[in-house]
């Protein structure tokens, strides 16, 4: 079966986690990744958080499947028209340098423009234009800068960033729309453009629903889902909501049976409220149902805290799985916090491609999550992520180069 993106062909200049994630992607739909990494050192990635000595890291391999890698001295002179061959050849560089450093290279959009007029320029910074945007940029300072972390954690502590890779893979994540959306444009004005997901963008569009709150309480001065309501205080900007649900239907974490040992024993709960008589009946309060001071969503408001307190009772007596076979029965949200071991292990995802395992010629075989978008005529198959310059002399050669130019510029230390 073909691919989506067969035909594609993606010049990927990425390094590190953001610019990765999105090439991977588009990968995944069948377009041609052609690496491009710093001859004898390759992405930075290969050697962080190493668990095997001199074997490629899993930060690599899990960020960079499916991709052929080249190496090319972009600031030797016959490294930089090797590039320029294959911006000629590809229909999108994908780019996540620190700001400038594309320019310093000497290929503005203007020169880019020359050398392909279709090419489509992607790239991933830290900022848009504005007073940061020279700053580089790493997962958390997007996190903090986009307003996570001022609205992550519990209201007596210090703001949290998230175990989730907003920043990086989010923002890689919003890359690989805009690409696919350029694409799709060119194919009617026949022309490329500049696509930018700047990172404190793409994690501000998670946190949509904060800058709403923000708007609720600077017109109401309080946000009666919010665990501070009705006995904490509401300052001028949206408060950390610990676990509180973000939405209409009010939500916490809940001890499970072996909480004192088992640090993930708890279950996400929800009190929805067209289910809330059956809440009531399953955690034996069957008067609330009917009690004016528990009946309604707005009484339940300013006593949630309580109202969660009985559930927990509840749920202390109940693994965390029991808890969701109860609750699923009578259509109660719920959901268990899972640990990475316990997702690792669970057989549906495996069955969906989700995690997949991957053998790898250094490596041996290793676990990575596979692609979460599932197109029915275009299925992923998972390959292991290649080795510094694996294709060097293969895409070379694709460009045209003979075997004794090939090594002539080896020698000149070009690729
Ligand atoms: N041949 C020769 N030189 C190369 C090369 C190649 N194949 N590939 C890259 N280089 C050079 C670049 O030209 C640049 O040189 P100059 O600084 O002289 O212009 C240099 O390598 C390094 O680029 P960098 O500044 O991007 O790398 P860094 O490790 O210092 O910074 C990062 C990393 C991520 C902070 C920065 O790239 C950045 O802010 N990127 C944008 C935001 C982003 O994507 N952040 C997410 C990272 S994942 O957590």
């Amino acid at each position: 079966m073909g691919k989506a993106l067969d035909g594609v062909r993606i010049l990927d200049f990425t390094h590190v986690q953001s610019g990765p994630t999105c090439t991977q992607l588009l990968a995944w739909f069948g377009a041609d990744v052609i690496k491009v990494e710093r001859a004898g050192a390759g992405d930075i990635t290969r050697e962080q958080l190493r668990d095997i000595p001199d074997v490629d890291s899993l930060y690599f391999t899990m960020l960079n499947h499916n991709k052929r890698s080249v190496t090319i001295d972009t600031k030797n002179p016959e490294g930089k028209q090797v590039l320029e061959a294959l911006i000629q050849k590809c229909d999108v560089l994908v780019e996540n340098f620190a700001p400038g450093a594309l320019d310093r290279m000497g290929f503005t959009w203007e020169r880019i423009q020359e050398l392909n007029p279709r090419m489509i320029v992607a790239s991933v910074k830290g900022f848009g234009p504005g007073p940061y945007e020279d700053c580089k940029v790493y997962e958390n300072v997007a996190q903090c800068a986009g307003g996570a972390a001022s609205t992550t954690g519990f209201d007596d502590g210090p703001p949290v960033v998230s175990g989730a890779q907003i920043g990086d893979s989010g923002t890689g994540l919003h890359l690989a729309l805009g690409i696919v959306t350029a694409l799709y444009q060119r194919t009617q004005t026949g022309r490329g453009q500049r696509v930018l997901a700047a990172m404190q963008d793409g994690v501000l569009n998670l946190c949509r629903v904060k800058l709403r709150d923000q708007q609720r309480l600077e017109r109401t001065g309080v946000m009666k889902e919010y665990p501070q309501y009705p006995n904490g205080k509401f300052g001028e900007a949206v408060p950390r909501a610990g676990n509180a649900s973000g939405g209409g239907q009010p939500g916490w974490i809940l001890k499970c049976k072996g909480w004192e040992t088992d640090p993930n024993a708890y279950i996400y709960f929800i009190t929805q409220a067209p289910v809330w008589a059956k809440i009531c009946n399953v955690i034996g309060k069957e008067e609330w149902a009917t009690d004016p001071d528990y009946a309604t969503p707005a009484a339940r408001l300013p006593r949630l805290k309580d109202i969660f307190a009985e559930i927990e009772r509840w749920t202390m007596t109940k693994t965390k799985f029991e808890a969701m076979q109860i609750l699923n029965k009578y259509d109660i949200p719920c959901g268990p916090i899972l640990s990475m071991k316990e997702i690792a292990e669970e057989p549906s995802l495996r069955q969906t491609g989700t995690i997949v395992e991957v053998d790898h010629p250094t490596r041996g075989k290793y676990l990575t999550v596979g692609n979460p978008i599932k197109l029915s005529d275009s299925p992923t198959e998972v390959k292991r992520s290649p080795l510094l310059g694996e294709h060097t002399d293969e895409v070379m050669a694709e460009l045209g180069y003979s075997p004794e130019q090939i090594s002539a510029l080896r020698t000149a230390g070009a690729i």
